[in-house]
């Protein structure tokens, strides 16, 4: 059966019986031998959380491979960003990228900050230095900017910026572990990042996710302030909250590890056969710079209009198939923050942008049946057009 579903027709027919699911993301699974044998040492020591040995050696594994000084590993990426915001000590009003998950905005607001929305560059979806610069006003102290998809801002012309007019940088690089620009981490930019390690994103320890700091005061803070705000003694050294992160965490988080490196190249693998198959359809795609290794985080593509976005989408949910609209609405459109100057371009991108499945359970013939469906979907949708003119 066929509907018109914005203004195009989409097959409505359920799923085939043999159409397995195909969700957005999917966690990754380790070795389920190494992951027992981690659950093991939990069992066998019976040191479930509080900075337990698993979560040290989590800490200091992924410091090494990310190649940075200082990280904490905390309950969520919500939490990172909630406590280095109160770590940095940050005021007043935060100028913030429109394109983003909402816990980016709504951790400032959450924190009785101003969040004020600054529009995107069209090619990396990043926060636009300029328009950050024309965003500045009196009470402006702090920039948060997220790395989209996990591809890096405009790192040196923040950087420029911060120091020109005296502001602070915090990193959403909850998609960004993995991503590294001339080399160095992009976790390692700005006066502190954070990084999620949700159970949906590429690296994950069910929940939880990381704070990374440059200054040994601000890490410090960060450290106990994750523990009620007591320091390694027990002393209470200001206002805290609990975002220590448990030992199952940690085991998954290590087992994961094992595998990151099988992890991105499989993603990259099915990414390129994406390239493959979608090329020739009205699509465009977010820009990666050249000098940007990438973690493959997820495969976002843009659509001519959220018209043709939402029949791609019903046709595609036929079929089983579940891309996601990341991200929807664009930030500007929350009751709790300034519109700034507006931001038309993350507007614009937000009602036609969705992300196709992208995970390591997924086979090259999953990628197969998404790069049909959307073929078929495309045709179909120009030969009604065709018999419509
Ligand atoms: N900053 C940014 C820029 C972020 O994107 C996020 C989170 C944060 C900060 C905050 O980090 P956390 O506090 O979350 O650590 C997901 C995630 O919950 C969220 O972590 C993520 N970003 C956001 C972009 O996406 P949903 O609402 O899309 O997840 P959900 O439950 O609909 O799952 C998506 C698909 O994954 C499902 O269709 C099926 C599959 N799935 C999911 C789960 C949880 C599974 O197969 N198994 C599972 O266990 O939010």
């Amino acid at each position: 059966m066929k509907e018109i579903v914005g203004g195009l027709p989409v097959q409505t027919e359920t799923a085939p019986a043999d159409g397995a699911k195909i969700f957005v993301t999917e966690p990754h699974r380790p070795s389920r031998a190494v992951f027992d044998r981690y659950i093991d040492q939990i069992w066998e020591r019976n040191w479930f959380t509080n900075n337990g040995p698993l979560v040290c050696e989590l800490e200091t594994r992924l410091k090494a491979r990310l190649g940075v000084d200082k990280l904490a590993f905390v309950t969520n990426g919500t939490i990172a960003l909630q406590v280095a915001i109160e770590a940095l000590r940050l005021e007043g009003e935060v100028l913030t990228t429109a394109f983003s998950f909402v816990a980016t905005a709504s951790s400032i607001a959450w924190q009785k900050l101003h969040p004020k929305m600054v529009d995107v560059l069209p090619g990396t979806l990043n926060i636009d230095p300029k328009k950050i610069e024309e965003s500045i006003g009196p009470n402006t102290t702090s920039i948060l900017a997220t790395h989209v998809f996990g591809n890096p801002c405009e790192l040196a012309q923040i950087k420029a910026l911060a120091d020109k007019y005296g502001l602070k940088v915090l990193y959403d690089g909850a998609h960004a572990f993995g991503t590294a620009v001339d080399g160095r981490s992009i976790l390692d930019y700005g006066d502190a990042s954070i990084v999620s390690f949700h159970a949906t994103k590429l690296y994950h320890s069910v929940e939880g996710g990381g704070v990374v700091a440059q200054d040994p005061e601000v890490f410090n803070r960060v450290c106990e302030m994750r523990n009620f705000g007591m320091n390694a003694q027990g002393v209470i050294n200001g206002v805290g909250i609990n975002g220590k992160n448990s030992e199952f965490h940690a085991a998954m988080g290590l087992s994961n590890l094992e595998e990151f490196d099988h992890i991105v190249s499989r993603r990259r693998e099915l990414s390129e056969l994406y390239d493959v198959l979608l090329s020739g359809l009205p699509l465009t795609r977010p820009i990666t710079p050249v000098n940007c290794t990438y973690n493959y985080a997820y495969y976002p593509v843009v659509f001519e209009s959220e018209a043709v976005l939402l029949g791609a989408l019903a046709s595609l949910n036929s079929l089983n198939i579940f891309p996601r609209r990341y991200f929807y609405p664009s930030l500007s459109t929350l009751d709790y923050v300034d519109k700034g100057l507006g931001t038309p371009v993350s507007d614009d991108y937000a009602t036609r942008i969705a992300c196709l499945p992208l995970h390591t359970n997924m086979s090259a013939g999953d990628v197969g049946r998404v790069g049909t469906a959307l073929a078929n979907y495309f045709g179909e949708a120009a030969s009604a057009r065709r018999r419509y003119a």
